[in-house]
């Protein structure tokens, strides 16, 4: 791969001119449109695409790379929704669907206690029989075993639901979830927010302009959140740039998004499979284009569970600044689609050696980005 030095991007004979102006736009803090955004997107030049993130990644953040020491929580499988991609969803009357009850959750975060974490993650399926009420309680008593612990919990699509099952309006919900103790909400449910895409992948859950509305109403009220995208199926790069515009429109009004994960589809043991994965190079591609694009997010994360270690590691040359965090053996959302890690965990050293041998510096943060420690 051909690395360019920033001056030499501009005088570089082999670069097109369209590029060079994207080039010229970014070193000018100029913000680039959508059609440069498309044109990034069919570049083969990864040596470019490389550069140009690399070169924002360590305008913003030098060579310091984030994790945090994290666990999830998935508290059932059950699912109302029936999303096209989807490996883990099952429905209530199916023999393989669980649901831990609130004493089995509070069993796991008693296994934390004392334990030097900084977040609980909780993500699930959309349960017909649980509101906000029940979750509420649920983190609270989570927060009574770890009062420490960052709660980011539920996808703006099991948010929607639960507010509505409880009867509160939107913003009243998550005012209301917030008393209970959530303190910020994780990317998921976005996917691909082109409505046509959208029709096709994930029919009948909460809707674009519904996952847009709930992230704004919880900046509103002091809730940070994550965004995502599920990408490499059958959306187009039109559709892939229309979703980052959405999201960067919606930052400029907001400023509550911390950080931006690109999800890779992955294809086992859901309707889709026939469509198959793309490849490394698409998904480094992704990562340097969602950095050049998304000039007003401050993080873009590399969820090395799904997109697996290798990757993770290359992604850092390509715009990646967060990496997730140690995850415990966790998460079965990844490992149910495919993903060779079937316990997905790391140790804080694990992380730290991973991040050192990319010739990075690892920052342990917590789920607002504050540093918590250097190494
Ligand atoms: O919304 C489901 C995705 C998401 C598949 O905010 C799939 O820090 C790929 O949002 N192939 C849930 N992806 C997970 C999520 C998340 C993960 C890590 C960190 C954060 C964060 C958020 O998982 C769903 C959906 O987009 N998903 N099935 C699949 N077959
Ligand atoms: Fe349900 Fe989420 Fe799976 Fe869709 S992706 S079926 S909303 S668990």
């Amino acid at each position: 791969m051909k690395n360019y030095n920033i001056q030499d991007i501009i005088s570089n004979s082999t670069i097109s001119t369209g590029l060079k102006l994207i080039a010229e736009k970014v070193f000018n803090n100029e913000r680039i449109t959508k059609i440069d955004g498309v044109l990034l997107y069919k570049t083969n030049d990864i040596g470019f695409l490389a550069s140009l993130a690399n070169y924002i990644r360590e305008k913003m953040h030098g060579d310091k790379t984030y994790f945090n020491k994290n666990f999830h929580i998935e508290p059932t499988n059950i699912c109302i929704y029936d999303c096209e991609f989807c490996s883990y969803k099952k429905k209530i009357t199916d023999k393989e669907s669980w649901e831990y009850s609130l004493k089995d959750i509070l069993e796991i975060s008693k296994s934390y206690e004392g334990k030097d974490i900084t977040e609980v993650h909780i993500v699930g399926g959309v349960h017909p029989k649980r509101d906000l009420h029940y979750y509420g309680k649920m983190i609270s008593e989570i927060k009574k075993i770890l009062p420490n612990v960052h709660v980011k919990g539920f996808t703006a699509v099991e948010l929607e639901f639960m507010i509505r099952k409880a009867g509160y309006e939107l913003h009243n919900g998550l005012r209301k979830l917030k008393e209970y103790g959530l303190d910020s909400i994780p990317g998921g449910g976005a996917e691909i927010f082109d409505e046509e895409i959208r029709k096709q992948i994930c029919d009948d859950k909460a809707s674009t302009n519904q996952w847009l509305e709930i992230h704004e109403a919880a900046h509103s009220i002091g809730l940070p959140s994550n965004a995502t995208i599920l990408y490499g199926h059958v959306e187009s790069y039109e559709n892939r740039i229309d979703h980052l515009s959405r999201l960067r429109e919606l930052q400029d009004k907001t400023q509550g998004f911390n950080t931006f994960i690109p999800l890779k589809y992955r294809k086992e043991n859901n309707r889709m499979s026939h469509i198959g994965e793309v490849s490394t190079i698409e998904d480094l591609k992704n990562y340097a284009v969602s950095r050049i694009f998304l000039d007003n997010i401050p993080h873009l994360k590399a969820y090395w569970p799904m997109i697996g270690k290798n990757t993770t590691q290359i992604s850092l040359g390509f715009g990646v600044d967060d990496i997730d965090g140690t995850i415990d053996d966790t998460t079965k959302i990844y490992s149910m689609a495919g993903v060779e890690d079937k316990t997905p965990t790391m140790t804080t050293k694990n992380l730290v050696d991973f991040i050192k041998a990319s010739k990075r510096k690892p920052l342990e943060r917590d789920s607002v980005y504050n540093v918590i420690r250097e190494y």
